[in-house]
């Protein structure tokens, strides 16, 4: 279970000698890292958990506090390969957790805090995760009792850590304890955690990243986007997600010895509270929440001159909308075009202001492969839009345990099939054209549609299901889920096909927004259903 290439394809040996040698992979591990920054400079701030009431870590706390967790988990038999789902909202429990797993090189498996049985059950059973650490109420949901529905049913399941009240579990804060030597700890080629996948299948994948590849992804980044000691970063978004916590994110911040301050809210009177209390000068924002910090900066009494640099991506971030965030929130604006698979792109802060605009950015580094292909794989003609496949220093080669997925979801030369169709400026910038890929993408959070669709065909009135999009201003895309029903079964109304989603126990922005009963679905030429078809009716509606 440790090695890469055991249970997830690796880079072939002759792309990691090249990626040694060009000085991408260095050999550190996340463990050594904190190590490291805590000797260099024991005493600056590296994080902040402002509620509910304010507590910081200093680099030598937050690595002493990683050495005692580690000892602790490794006192209760979890050990270097092991999978620990963590779902954790914005705390600074989080950051201690992943850290004490990086050190005894055991694996998180990045949950949200909003998803429910479903997910949460998949993950553990699909990882055979031995843990499971979650808050204990958190925005008025009580995660030990989805823990212990999940534990009942995962018998891999040994431990479920509570980060607060542990009810009838542990608690986390019972787990420290004297470390007894030094730890084996993982070596820099070995994965470093599990990280989650938008999904276009019916069970998200489980992405495999190692220390050396994801390290080199947050040093491309910190170049990038200037990040440096004097970075404070506000971690808007749900800290377990990819761009949050890499681009250049919490992690990319520590690992340049900066300062993170944990958002636990994104709407603008926290945040904003919060950039003027901790002077954060750089923070990263899906674009619906972009939208709405534009319009009340305006109306702010807060102080919010310490922002330096906004990035904003996850989903496609509207030029009009683009044009309006660096005058409102008098601070820079920064596009970022990334997934958790690896390639991230960004705009540059010498890019002319058009192209911060008009594009999501280019590659980290010189050696992403970009390939912009038709439908059989052939390069399409410069500036023509097409499939976007990448290779590259920080990009998977296939997910964790899929080898049948990873058959069509790779190529045979190992390019990862994106999904999303671009094209390429003549400056090298990709500008997100749409998606081929069977997913929706509401605001930066992802629904695969196949899970959706399969929940739904469970229900004992339905015929047939197909989820598409439908376009929407703030969010870009709202769900729709076209219906047909059995013969004979009684009339259903949308918001029994809801709540029946709602039930199954999944993240509730995954529920249906809009459900439409049909007579039929329309065909493609061979009979399948076109759901290119299905998303211009929904657009007309
Ligand atoms: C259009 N679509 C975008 C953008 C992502 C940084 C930033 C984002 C993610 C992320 C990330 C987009 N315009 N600016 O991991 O490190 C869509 C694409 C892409 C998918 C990946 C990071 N930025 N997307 O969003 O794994 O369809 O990562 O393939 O969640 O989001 O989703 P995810």
């Amino acid at each position: 279970a440790l090695t890469p290439g055991v249970d997830a394809p690796t880079w072939p040996d002759d792309f990691a000698e090249r990626y040694r040698a060009a000085g991408h992979w260095r050999g550190e591990t996340f463990g050594g890292m904190l190590r490291e920054r805590a000797a260099a400079h024991p005493d600056r701030i590296a994080l902040v958990d402002p509620a509910p009431e304010r507590r910081t870590w200093t680099y030598r706390e937050l690595d002493e506090a990683a050495d005692r967790l580690a000892a602790g988990f490794a006192a209760r038999g979890i050990g270097r390969g092991d999978r620990v789902v963590v779902q954790l909202p914005n705390v600074g429990a989080f950051v201690e957790v992943v850290f004490a797993l990086f050190r005894i090189g055991a694996l998180p498996v990045y949950a949200l805090p909003a998803h429910r049985d479903t997910e949460i059950g998949h993950f553990c059973a699909f990882s055979e995760a031995v843990a499971y650490v979650v808050p204990d109420v958190h925005a008025g949901y009580d995660h030990r009792e989805l823990a212990a529905r999940v534990q009942a049913g995962t018998p891999s399941l040994k431990h479920v850590f509570v980060a607060g009240d542990p009810g009838a579990h542990t608690a986390l804060s019972e787990v420290p304890c004297e470390p007894t030597g030094p730890f084996a700890g993982p070596a820099p080629h070995e994965l470093a955690f599990l990280q989650l996948s938008g999904g276009t299948t019916g069970v998200s994948k489980l992405i495999p990243r190692t220390h050396d590849d994801y390290l080199y992804s947050l040093r491309g980044s910190n170049e990038i986007c200037g990040v440096d000691a004097d970075t404070r970063f506000l971690v808007v978004l749900p800290a377990a997600h990819n761009f949050p916590m890499s681009s250049p994110g919490w992690l990319g911040v520590l690992y340049a010895g900066g300062t993170a301050v944990l958002c636990p809210k994104p709407d603008p009177a926290t945040a904003f509270e919060l950039i003027e209390r901790e002077r954060i000068t750089m923070t990263g924002l899906v674009p619906p929440l972009a939208l709405v910090w534009t319009d009340a900066a305006a109306a702010t009494a807060h102080d919010l001159s310490s922002l330096e640099l906004i990035l904003v991506g996850g989903a496609k971030y509207s030029e009009q909308a683009a044009r309006r965030l660096e005058p409102a929130l008098d601070c820079r604006l920064m596009q970022v075009f990334g997934m958790a698979e690896g390639l991230v792109n960004y705009t540059r802060l010498d890019d002319d202001p058009e192209t911060v605009v008009t594009t999501q950015g280019r590659p980290i580094s010189p050696d992403d492969e970009i390939r912009i292909v038709d439908d059989a794989d052939q390069d399409v003609p410069e500036g023509a839009f097409g499939h976007l496949l990448t290779r590259g220093p920080y990009t998977i080669r296939g997910y964790w345990r899929a080898p049948e997925h990873n058959r069509s979801a790779f190529t045979e030369d190992g390019f990862y099939r994106t999904g999303d169709i671009v094209r390429r400026t003549p400056s090298g910038h990709l500008v997100v054209e749409g998606r081929a890929k069977d997913q929706i993408n509401r605001g930066g959070e992802k629904v695969a549609a196949e899970e959706i669709e399969n929940i739904i065909l469970a229900h004992p009135a339905v015929h047939d299901v197909s989820l598409v999009a439908v376009p929407d201003e703030y969010l870009g895309e709202r769900t729709l889920a076209y219906v047909i029903l059995r013969e004979g079964a009684e009339p259903l109304r949308s918001v029994a096909v809801k709540r029946f989603v709602r039930e199954r126990g999944v993240a509730a922005y995954k529920v249906p927004d809009l459900v439409e009963f049909v007579d039929a679905f329309p065909q493609t030429g061979i009979g399948k259903v076109s759901k290119k078809q299905l998303r211009s009716t929904a657009e007309r509606r």
